[in-house]
């Protein structure tokens, strides 16, 4: 088995480092000349001995044990790695026929590697079998995480470099063995490998003794196995037996746990392996120590071209793998082959990995009529109810996840906010996974739960990624300030689906869901900490029309919302949201309208022929754009205003034109010379960014949005601090009545004296009684016409 096992590494290094320097001569069949080696030497060869290493490994332990195995990859720089394996077995010439498995094959694929329009120089969704790109490190233990949920035959094998491994993402997930319950799910193998140094320095784990890994691993509750290249006499033999027992007490846990005779904390297994980083490489260059040191990392003798030193030693490292003895154009060394998995079963080739049947399955969804709020409730009446928007989700996701039982395939992600965040209506059905002790006053917690609750919102975006990409359904609900924690994986995460959504082997999978809620508008009691609308500025950059940001005006409509965004596919979309009650301002019909179209005219609050245009966009600025027109109406009864409700930003479009998808003409919505006033819930530079293209004259839109003034305060102080409420809105709306010769200029100066007193003494009221007047609180619209 070592001689076998020592081929195919011997091959699959060689073809890394072909990757990197040849442009020419790919087995060396003449004598290296300068020529044969590309210009710009790109690529990071350190890793990649260690990954070839684990992927020979766990061929054969696929073999052994008929393996349903995929692997998650850390450090993505080691692309070559990766795709010489899938060169290896097959695997790449599946998917792209034009890298036949031939010297033809190989030429093409050593020639391509980080070459103009080849193939990339990191992991990637075009790559086979690929769920993490790997680029931004410290996401790979948690997407393996998330893969393995609800997959109980499945193990994924994840190697986390020893650099990786210091990152915030990837110490935290170490913990995330807690969720797993093993009888329902399938087991991560963390692979940690200790290659001892990063880009330019040691890893503080490569300095660790086995003492101190010993119990730092075992502490978080794994069972860890060193594998020590440098200590073992016979490394292979030792690796066997790790993955060996790793394999077996897999299989034992997850056995006794289906049985129920589990008496403690699972403990899975997790291997350390401990390599020289560049392993069998150049051992110096000059009085550089290459090999076994952090020079190794990217690409070694990089002045092979010009110097004649380092070109001999490059020449004289390729050839040392003998590669001609391994490969004769078409075919592999005979051990080599048979280490290749049979078909269905190599690493690169998980069905797991590329959506579609029969892993996704889309969700079946409940009619959304009776969870709509005040559903016969006449809109006439002044009030048709306050219901909360998150309230009447958690009963719907309840339900969701009832209905689609049998499959075991929707999950919510709460960093420690289910019930904060008004969404508890999920454990009238299901609880929260946690697999270490109860205790008897513990609620909603068991073993095998639909949500999955850690203060970690990075470990919970990349098992949430995994779980997507391996084609389930999830929401993941948070705070909208702190959803922020995740704003660089979100951007991660959408570049790997917009190059996923264009590869056409890879099948369909749902879409990657937030609900950002308990928004800056109501944390004026947790202050200014709390305040941050800035997550959806991320979203909506990325060019594509794969993102939807929903802003609905209330329960009904973030309903409808969620419907859609459950249902949809490929997409990432983000639903914002309050979690206290609001009123409900549209039929279910109308809301499903208002979705629809991303942008709508509410008759109700319109005038024919409007002389001025109020907007908004989300549910508080919403209400108080309402407000604000009544109050206006009152003082100036023949002054005529329309209003417009943004409950989509896609809709609107940014940047792209592509994805402007209104029904009318932009005019129509918010004609094409009156002031234009919108009440935005985010930054107003988000929207600004938004009309930039649309209007011949941006002074005559006006907007308004977080300014970044919050404070610990009240309700309406936040929105008057901002000059969101409705008092500035209703003094913006007077100068445009005086404008358009609704008022006089005396009347004009009235209301601003009057309206500006209302500012501050609601500011002296607040300060006195510590809460808003009731006026503001219960205003209520009035009578619909
Ligand atoms: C979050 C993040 N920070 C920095 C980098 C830049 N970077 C690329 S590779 C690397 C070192 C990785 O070291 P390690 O995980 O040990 O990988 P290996 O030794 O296996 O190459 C760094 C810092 C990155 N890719 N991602
Ligand atoms: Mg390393």
């Amino acid at each position: 088995m070592h001689s076998v096992l020592e081929k195919y590494i011997r091959a699959a290094d060689y073809l890394c480092a072909a990757q990197i320097y040849l442009r020419d001569n790919f087995l060396l069949q003449e004598p290296l000349q300068k020529e044969h080696i590309k210009p710009r030497l790109l690529g990071h060869w350190g890793t990649c001995p260690g990954i070839n290493f684990t992927y020979a490994h766990l061929n054969r332990a696929v073999n052994e044990y008929d393996l349903s195995m995929m692997l998650v990859v850390g450090p993505g720089h080691g692309f070559p790695a990766v795709q010489a394996n899938l060169f290896l077995e097959g695997t790449l010439s599946k998917y792209y026929p034009d890298v036949p498995r031939n010297k033809e094959g190989l030429a093409r694929m050593v020639k391509q590697f980080s070459w103009p329009y080849g193939f990339p120089s990191h992991s990637n969704p075009e790559a086979p079998g690929v769920i993490l790109e790997g680029g931004e490190l410290g996401y790979a233990l948690a997407t393996a995480y998330g893969a393995i949920l609800d997959n109980p035959k499945l193990i994924a094998a994840c190697i986390v470099g020893d650099g990786e491994a210091e990152t915030g993402p990837t110490a935290t997930a170490w913990h995330l063995n807690k969720l797993i319950d093993p009888a329902t799910n399938g087991a991560v193998l963390p692979i940690l490998h200790l290659n001892g140094y990063k880009i330019s320095g040691p890893t503080f784990f490569g300095r660790m003794s086995d003492d101190e890994l010993i119990s730092l691993f075992r502490g978080y509750g794994y069972e860890p196995h060193i594998v020590d290249a440098y200590r073992e006499a016979d490394v292979h033999a030792r690796m066997i037996e790790v993955l060996d027992k790793s394999i077996q007490a897999i299989h034992f846990t997850q056995h006794c746990a289906q049985e129920k005779s589990l008496s403690e904390n699972p403990r899975f297994p997790m291997i350390i392996l401990r390599t020289p980083k560049g392993w069998h490489s150049i051992a110096r260059i000059g009085d550089k120590k290459i090999e076994d040191n952090h020079y190794s990392h990217q690409v070694i003798a990089e002045n092979a071209r010009s110097n004649s030193e380092e070109f001999a030693l490059l020449e004289q490292w390729l050839r040392s793998y003998r590669f001609e003895e391994l490969f004769d154009g078409e075919r592999f060394d005979e051990e080599i082959e048979a280490l290749v998995p049979k078909p269905h079963a190599r690493l690169g080739d998980s069905s797991h990995a590329h959506g579609g049947s029969p892993h996704y399955k889309p969700v079946s969804l409940p009619h959304i009529e009776s969870y709509a709020a005040s559903a016969t409730c006449d809109l006439r009446s002044p009030v048709c109810g306050m219901e909360s928007s998150m309230e009447k989700i958690g009963a719907y996701l309840r339900d969701i996840m009832k209905e689609n039982e049998a499959h075991r395939n929707v999950r919510l992600f709460s960093p420690d906010e289910t019930y904060s965040n008004k969404v508890h209506a999920v454990f009238e059905y299901t609880t929260r996974a946690f697999v270490w002790p109860h205790k008897d006053h513990d609620r909603d917690l068991s073993h095998d739960g639909r949500v999955l609750e850690m203060l970690s919102e990075h470990s919970l975006q990349g098992m949430l990624q995994g779980y997507v990409l391996t084609g389930r359904h999830g929401v993941f609900v948070s705070y909208e300030a702190f959803v922020q924690v995740v704003a660089s994986m979100a951007d991660q995460y959408a570049k790997f689906l917009k190059i996923a959504r264009e590869v056409s082997w890879r099948g369909t999978i749902p879409s990657l869901n937030y609900i950002l809620t308990s928004t800056g508008w109501r944390q004026e009691h947790n202050g200014f900490s709390h305040q941050n609308p800035g997550f959806i500025d991320g979203i909506l950059q990325r060019q594509g029309c794969f993102t939807n940001v929903y802003f609905p005006a209330d329960a009904n409509t973030a309903l409808v919302a969620f419907e859609r965004m459950m249902s949809s596919t490929k997409e990432i979309n983000v639903l914002v949201c309050e979690k206290r009650p609001l009123p409900i301002w549209r039929t279910l019909q109308e809301a499903q309208q208002d979705i629809k179209e991303g942008v709508s005219i509410w008759e109700f609050a319109s005038d024919e022929h409007p002389q001025m245009v109020f907007a908004s966009a989300g549910d508080y600025p919403t209400q108080e754009a309402l407000a604000g027109m009544s109050i206006v109406r009152s003082e100036i009864p023949s002054f005529r205003m329309r209003f417009v409700n943004i409950s989509s930003l896609n809709a609107l479009g940014i940047g792209n034109s592509q994805c402007r998808v209104l029904r009318h003409n932009f005019e129509d919505y918010f004609t094409s010379d009156k002031h234009v006033c919108i009440n935005f819930h985010g930054y107003p530079q988000t929207l600004k960014q938004v009309l930039f293209d649309y209007s011949a004259d941006p002074t005559r839109f006006s907007i308004h949005g977080y300014t970044e003034t919050g404070s610990t305060t009240t309700p309406f102080d936040m929105m008057v601090r901002n000059n969101v409420d409705r008092f500035h809105l209703a003094l913006e709306a007077f100068a445009v009545a005086y404008a358009e010769g609704a008022i006089s200029k005396e009347k004009l100066r009235e209301l601003q004296e009057k309206y500006h007193e209302k500012i501050a003494a609601h500011g002296r009221y607040v300060v006195e009684h510590g809460e808003d007047p009731e006026d503001i609180t219960n205003w209520s619209w009035g009578a619909r016409s």
